[in-house]
């Protein structure tokens, strides 16, 4: 054992943390990461080619095999359909399998043909939704066939101006789509409802923000939950509390990470905002500390997935470096006493309490991390190693 490890021991030992319990938790996240995010990528201005992409699916898997091949917590992968869209979903299945991996959350792509362009499932034309339930329960079967028990959900449906569409009757139209889908869903699926107050549409957004999520998936049924995606907010939302919020109705199903700035930015995860990051951690672990077995469930079942792009950065050791940065504040979230935190706020010490959060973030947690990876067999320093690791150069071939 390094002797910085030791020091960290011994120093969470005096504060009363349970080192076995954070270990196990460090060994058994998982976090998804996107297909998409894997591919050139660019700005409304200009998509930039890059030297080395994946020239399919096929290969999307074999560059996502690698984030988990260097970190051992990244064995899913999300697809948007049509963008993945592939012959024979059971031999990508068994392609992925054979890199170790899986398929995880399913994306049905709305948002791609000329048809959609004024709305898809929110369409005042109902052949145009009609279409839109096809692709989704198409995604369903998809769904079913790779073995994926998520179908996670994103509408563009909106309008630029004012007296466009017919606002209310919209979500109406979205509703029945959905609840057609929901009905296909087997009984360990579960479907994501993610909300973006604007882009592309720039005046409303069908499902503009939490509330209409929730609203939705409330009507629809114990499988539909909301998904955060931490970059669909106004400035200053504190997103936290929508996430302690969603977990105390038990319909916090998952979270596609990313950072921003200004908006949808799609940055590397925690790359602005990383205490954001730790105190939506925060809130989760609390939550799975609660007395109540539903909400520790529902805290225990988030579906945690990233979703970036990279404009200017190569893509797997962003993909790399956002994952390295989920893991560094889930490690300092599991050293907040929560005893401690708790003790502070009966007494209503305003202070105490928030020094006991903040305490755990200021912490450093390389030593620990470093243990933990050694104990999973991965490098101490996947970046490193990855980057060492010449697969970078070996898939400039593809041209
Ligand atoms: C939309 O901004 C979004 O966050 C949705 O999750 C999409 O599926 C994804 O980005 C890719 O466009
Ligand atoms: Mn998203
Ligand atoms: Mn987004």
């Amino acid at each position: 054992m390094d002797r910085a490890y030791k020091l960290f021991e011994e120093q969470q030992l005096a504060r009363g943390i349970d080192l076995k319990q954070v270990h196990e938790k460090l060994k058994s996240i998982r976090i998804e990461t996107p297909s998409w995010g894997y591919v050139n990528q660019g700005t409304r201005f200009k998509t930039f080619e890059k030297m080395g992409m994946p020239r399919n699916t096929y290969e999307k898997m074999e560059d996502a095999a690698q984030v988990h091949k260097f970190t051992g917590i990244c064995p899913a992968v999300a697809l948007h359909i049509p963008w993945d869209k592939v012959e024979d979903y059971t031999n990508l299945k068994e392609h992925a399998g054979s890199l170790g991996i899986s398929m995880g959350a399913i994306n049905p792509n709305l948002f791609q043909e000329n048809e959609y362009m004024l709305g898809s499932v929110c369409n005042i034309d109902s052949k145009i939704r009609r279409k839109a339930t096809e692709h989704l329960l198409e995604c369903v079967d998809i769904a079913k066939t790779v073995g994926s028990d998520v179908l996670s959900l994103w509408f563009a449906d909106g309008t630029n101006y004012p007296g466009q569409g017919p606002i209310r009757q919209r979500v109406q139209w979205m509703y029945e789509c959905l609840k057609e889908t929901y009905d296909a869903l087997t009984p360990n699926m579960r479907m994501l409802i993610e909300y973006k107050f604007y882009e592309p549409a720039f005046y409303h957004t069908d499902l503009a923000d939490w509330g209409m999520a929730f609203n939705m998936a409330n009507k629809l049924g114990k499988q539909a939950e909301v998904l955060v995606d931490t970059g669909h907010h106004a400035q200053g939302t504190n997103i936290e509390h929508i996430v302690a919020y969603l977990i105390g109705e038990k319909k916090l199903g998952g979270f596609h990470f990313n950072s921003r700035k200004y908006g949808d930015d799609d940055l590397i995860v925690g790359s602005v905002n990383p205490y954001e990051l730790f105190l939506i951690f925060y809130q989760i672990l609390d939550a799975a500390a609660d007395q109540d077995p539903a909400i520790q469930t529902t805290a225990n079942n988030i579906a945690y997935m990233i979703d970036q792009s990279h404009n200017i950065e190569d893509k797997i050791p962003a993909m790399i470096r956002s994952v390295l940065n989920v893991q560094t504040q889930y490690a300092k979230a599991l050293l907040v006493n929560l005893a401690e935190v708790r003790a502070a706020q009966e007494k209503q010490d305003v202070l105490g309490a928030e020094q006991a959060v903040r305490e755990a973030f200021e912490m450093d947690v390389t030593p620990l991390l470093r243990a933990v990876r050694e104990e999973m067999g991965v490098p101490c320093d996947p970046m490193s190693a990855y980057l060492q690791s010449g697969y970078g150069i070996s898939i400039l071939s593809r041209g």
